[in-house]
């Protein structure tokens, strides 16, 4: 019997856990395209990195600032993106600025690139807002909590885009790719399957994104899968990369390449993010009743920021007072987090029925009346 999965490869890594930057295979146990990948960021120089650094570590300081204020009562659940730092922010940087992210709702990272302001994503949490902010203001779709619901509509408008004639036309501020972001837990889901092989067919301009953390909740990554995730692509008909989630340059590089190869009108490409989530999967769960602190442990070592200081320091790319600057607006950004959030006001009960729908709806206008009469005869039930 030939083996049914692919010899392991190691995934793509440009920046080691030590912070030495590769451009040239070293060694056996590595990936092939290593320079391919090194390539494509080569113009990723110290200021970059010092940038890259900078959102990781605003990120990081925003999620937990995040985990107290649910802890304090102020938000109604939080999902911890701590350790995926690195994943989100190289496929932030590796996309073009008007291609469209679909999430899921771990992305903060992801939303921080495009411009969303934390504080935005924090209304979700809160329960202030169905939303947040305006998806097309940033070509970043709102958040969903149904495990990979997005992956048609992200198919689907990719399709869109395709036969809107924005790809493939060689002109680089138009062609445009959509991602779609899921985790390994998802990847067991029809819709996703369904999503991998339709866009594949038609060759739709996506990039699925998948961030491999580990864990669904409780369950390992192993009894989603008995295959590499990234493996699954060629029986989609598509490439497959297994990047190193913690690396932030790679992440950027695979996910240039993904998106080039997706705005080229060549089609999709299935990435594989290898992280992990180093928090509980959300504040209601307790990671301690279903993982070890070894394992735990073992990832913090390779922690997506320490890598990306040792190598500026290095490398003479940054110094104390860079590191210190960083400190500095990261604890400003947590008082804004934090009194913002407290500032938060409610919404008007009717607000929910305010974007149903584009037009007015007849049974929309009805609900509304009746929630209105409600609410004015009957104040103290309504409370
Ligand atoms: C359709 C659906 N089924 C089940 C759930 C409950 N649920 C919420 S998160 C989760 C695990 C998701 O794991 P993964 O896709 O790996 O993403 P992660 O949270 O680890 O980033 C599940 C099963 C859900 N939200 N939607």
């Amino acid at each position: 019997m030939p083996p049914v999965a692919p010899a392991p490869q190691a995934p793509v890594q440009l920046l080691s856990p030590a912070g030495v930057r590769r451009s040239q295979p070293t060694g056996e146990h590595e990936h092939p395209d290593v320079e391919e990948y090194a390539a494509l960021v080569a113009e990723v120089g110290a200021e970059q990195l010092r940038a890259r650094y900078r959102d990781m570590a605003l990120v990081r300081r925003f999620d937990v600032e995040a985990t107290a204020l649910q802890r304090q009562g102020e938000l109604a659940l939080w999902a911890s993106c701590t350790g995926q730092e690195a994943a989100q922010i190289g496929a932030g940087h590796g996309l073009a600025r008007h291609d469209h992210v679909f999430p899921t709702y771990r992305e903060h990272g992801l939303a921080w690139v495009r411009g969303v302001d934390p504080l935005q994503v924090l209304q979700l949490y809160r329960g202030a807002s169905h939303g947040g902010w305006d998806p097309a203001a940033h070509a970043f779709h709102v958040y969903t909590l149904v495990i990979g619901a997005q992956l048609p509509h992200a198919t689907g408008y990719a399709m869109g885009i395709q036969r809107d004639g924005l790809v493939g036309t060689g002109d680089r501020g138009r062609d445009t790719a959509v991602m779609a972001c899921f985790g390994d837990g998802a990847s067991s889901q029809g819709e996703v399957n369904e999503s991998l092989s339709w866009a594949a067919v038609f060759s739709a301009p996506v990039v699925f994104f998948c961030q491999n953390n580990g864990w669904a909740i409780s369950a390992p990554a192993s009894r989603q899968s008995a295959a590499p995730l990234h493996a699954r692509a060629a029986g989609f008909g598509m490439p497959g990369v297994q990047v190193d989630g913690n690396d932030v340059l790679a992440v950027e590089a695979v996910v240039r390449a993904a998106g080039d190869r997706a705005r080229s009108g060549a089609g999709p490409t299935l990435v594989e993010a290898v992280t992990y989530r180093v928090n509980a999967h959300t504040t209601s769960d307790d990671a301690g009743r279903y993982r070890t602190r070894e394992e735990e442990e073992s990832w913090v070592a390779k922690d997506p920021l320490t890598r990306v200081e040792a190598h500026l320091r290095a490398t003479d790319g940054a110094d104390d007072a860079f590191f210190a600057a960083v400190r500095e607006e990261s604890d400003e950004l947590g008082a804004r987090v934090r009194r913002g959030v407290r500032e938060m006001t409610d919404p008007a009960p009717t607000s929910m029925f305010d974007h149903a729908y584009a037009a007015e709806h007849p049974l929309v206008a009805s609900e509304r009346a009746w929630l209105e009469t409600w609410l004015a005869t009957e104040p103290e039930e309504a409370r």
